[in-house]
């Protein structure tokens, strides 16, 4: 174990979704884990430590953050939603983040982006992650944002940064996007631990996805710091692909990478959505 694992590493957003698959896979690995949200975890189990934070509250975040050496940082709300949901959770509420952060000192932040940053691209295309942005919704918009933050506290006050446009953490994918963009709790892992401990990261976007055959993204770099998924979509396609016909056809989100996301509130022309 490198002296880093020992020290506090504070883990927004522990209640929700990935927080949940993923806090038994990091409590052996980080003995100095925090974890935070705005609520406790009904589940939380001895030993683990707990930290109430609301990313809108400055002081909140700032207790919670106090003496950490890295933040993962998954807090926010994690699908589309209202403009002041959005503002709130994840304009206001990762901005707090970031700076409350670089007061305390911390060394190193694991954003937790989204592939709907860049969910307006075709299916047909396949994407590095040096792409201009192309968000499908508020909620993508505000990954962006969260991206942006990232490398400007990286280049003005030398955080080191890493971005992981999160395709969809599961046990299995659930439809036949998600066998492009699925990625196992074990992986997801490896890549946290990649952000907190890889010496060779100044600021990085990296693609959180599995090692899945119809893969949209060129994950390269991901690669190149050592990340070896072990989740393969194309072991679950049966399951996938008989969920996706109960799912049905959406004309606009089967064509773009973000799915529902990019065919809600859809006023435009797809054909101008373009490639
Ligand atoms: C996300 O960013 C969401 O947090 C998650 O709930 C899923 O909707 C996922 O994207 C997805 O695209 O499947």
């Amino acid at each position: 174990m490198t002296d880093d694992r020992t020290r506090r590493i504070v883990f927004t957003g522990a209640a929700g979704g990935i927080g949940t698959m993923t806090r038994p896979l990091l409590a052996p690995l980080y003995p100095g884990l925090v974890l935070s949200d705005r609520v406790e975890p009904t589940d939380l189990q001895p030993g683990e430590t707990f930290v109430k934070a609301d990313l809108t509250r400055p002081d909140e975040v700032a207790a919670a953050v106090k003496g950490a050496y890295g933040v993962i940082h998954l807090g926010g709300h994690s699908v589309e939603g209202s403009w002041e949901q959005i503002l709130n959770a994840n304009i206001i509420g990762c901005y707090n983040l970031f700076e409350e952060a670089r007061k305390a000192g911390v060394k190193r932040i694991v954003f937790a982006s989204s592939n709907h940053a860049v969910g307006f691209y075709p299916r047909k295309r396949r994407i590095g992650t040096d792409v201009t942005v192309r968000p499908d919704s508020r909620y993508g918009v505000s990954k962006a944002f969260g991206e942006a933050l990232g490398a400007l506290y990286a280049d003005k006050h030398g955080m080191i940064v890493t971005c992981l446009r999160i395709g969809n953490v599961g046990p299995r994918p659930i439809d036949t996007r998600r066998l492009s963009i699925w990625i196992s709790p074990e992986d997801i892992v490896q890549l946290f631990r990649i952000g907190l401990e890889h010496p060779d990261i100044r600021f990085d976007i990296l693609y959180g996805v599995s090692d899945n055959a119809a893969s949209w993204w060129d994950n390269s770099r991901a690669r190149q710091l050592g990340y070896r998924p072990t989740g393969k979509g194309e072991d679950h396609r049966a399951h996938a692909e008989a969920e996706q016909a109960r799912i049905g056809p959406d004309p606009i989100g089967d064509v773009f990478q973000g799915g529902t996301f990019t065919s809600a509130e859809f006023t435009g022309d797809p054909k101008r959505a373009g490639p």
